[in-house]
């Protein structure tokens, strides 16, 4: 059976490219410093906003036009399964991400969701043999069943966190069975409406326990994926424990996780937290911390998780630039979570998503890598805090000087001498890089 049979593979073109269905930046084997492009874009489709979601929001249901989904039940999953990998193929992408509940229905009890996600993963573990796509992160949904209303592991029900951990239990296992790169811990309801109802203490307490039996769960198995948390700060709670980085790097550190954990970044959460996408990616990367990211995009005329496909290449060159000092992301990888809008729903659009997606970030690879041989940002540092390399600055850097030293040096200080900081010369710079880019300079 096919389902896009009126699209073929996708080749890259080159920038003067006319055809939609081409990628005109994305060239896996090209260059990008001494690594090449697929080394730094390990691109990911999410499983739930490409195959199972169907446009429906709030004031409006489905508008999706999806051939797969005249089935129900298990046919359904089946057939999103081989809609899927026909998908990967054509897109040739490297790497697909699914919570539990995207690949398989629920049954009425844990058994049956169980069985219903082994008849799926079984499938999918099929086409994997003769599939380039691998699974780079699975995850479990504990936030859509009515059961996590009141969170997961932070429920106040014992038997809800008893619920939460087996369905994670199942997920390492099936993370194992597909050879997941990662394993994602999302806290959708991981968080609280009131504090007049919470007892913020043991919900956090008991957040930790979940995390360290999940890492012991993982080592018993033998599966040896990395762990990521991946912060947003409200939505569906007001208040989630994972707000940002920042946040969520104080309670790894706090409850003696943060060897085993890293962040999966998403652009959207940055902004909905008050942050740039490369805020969060910068705090991750000099604390050690930067896993994976999800490539998406916030609206900022809009006040929630839009989840935009990203196309603004601007964030994406100092998002690249992160990712690139980071020297790249490891075993993690650039997901699109990222869903089509509802008024772009045939089946081709999500082709059109996903190449505008690839071809972002391979430009805002090019202009990063273009930066960093440059040394843009790097002069503009490193003659910035200057004074921190001699005199009293390096004293500072060394731990060689006291309130008593710093008093006298300023007691006899003259006068204090300071630079412009250029801000709109460096973001001039910035865009003539881009445009270069764009010229293919
Ligand atoms: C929702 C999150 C979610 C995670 C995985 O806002 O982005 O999709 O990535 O559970
Ligand atoms: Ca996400
Ligand atoms: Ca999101």
């Amino acid at each position: 059976m096919t389902y896009f049979k009126n699209i073929n593979a996708i080749k890259y073109e080159g920038a003067n490219s006319t055809n939609p269905f081409a990628y005109k930046f994305y060239n896996p084997e090209e260059k990008i410093g001494d690594k090449s492009m697929k080394d730094y874009l390990r691109f990911g489709v999410a499983y739930w906003h490409t195959f199972t979601m169907d446009g429906s929001d709030p004031f409006g249901s489905g508008t999706m036009l999806r051939s797969w989904d005249k089935y129900t039940g298990m046919d359904l999953a089946k057939a999103r399964v081989e809609a899927a990998f026909e998908f990967f193929e054509k897109l040739n992408v490297p790497f697909f991400c699914f919570h539990d509940i995207d690949i398989a229905p629920e049954g009425s009890n844990l058994h049956e969701t169980n069985k219903n996600l082994d008849t799926i993963v079984g499938m999918i573990k099929e086409y994997m043999k003769d599939s380039q796509t691998k699974l780079l992160w699975n995850t479990a949904n504990n936030f859509t069943n009515p059961r996590f209303v009141h969170g997961a592991a932070s429920s106040n029900s014992a038997d809800v966190f008893a619920y939460s951990a087996a369905k994670v239990k199942k997920g390492l296992e099936v993370g194992k069975e597909l050879g997941a790169e990662n394993y994602v811990f999302w806290g959708g309801r991981e968080g609280y409406e009131s504090l007049l109802n919470t007892d913020m203490k043991l919900e956090m307490d008991n957040l930790a326990r979940f995390y360290h039996m999940g890492v012991d769960y993982a080592k018993e198995i033998g599966f040896d994926a990395q762990f990521l948390i991946e912060p947003k700060p409200k939505e569906p709670t007001t208040h989630q424990y994972d707000f940002d980085v920042a946040t969520g790097f104080a309670f790894l550190q706090n409850y003696n996780l943060q060897d085993h954990f890293k962040f999966n970044i998403e652009a959207n959460h940055a902004t909905l937290a008050g942050h740039t996408f490369e805020h969060e990616l910068r705090y991750a990367r000099i604390n050690n911390m930067l896993g994976s990211v999800d490539a998406n995009q916030g609206n900022p005329l809009l006040g929630w998780d839009t989840d935009e496909f990203p196309t603004d290449v601007y964030s994406a060159t100092l998002a690249m630039y992160e990712i690139i000092k980071n020297g790249g992301l490891g075993r993690g990888g650039l997901n699109f979570d990222a869903k089509v809008r509802r008024s772009s729903f045939e089946p081709e659009d999500l082709f059109l998503a996903h190449i505008a997606g690839m071809d972002t970030f391979a430009v805002g690879a090019k202009v990063a890598q273009k930066l960093i041989d440059d040394k843009v940002f790097e002069d503009i540092v490193d003659n910035r805090y200057k004074s921190y390399t001699e005199g009293i600055g390096l004293d500072i850097v060394e731990g060689t000087t006291d309130f008593h030293k710093l008093e006298a040096h300023a007691l006899g200080l003259a006068d204090v001498k300071l630079a412009s900081g250029r801000i709109e010369h460096i973001k001039a710079t910035i865009n003539q890089y881009v445009l270069k880019a764009y010229a293919g300079e």
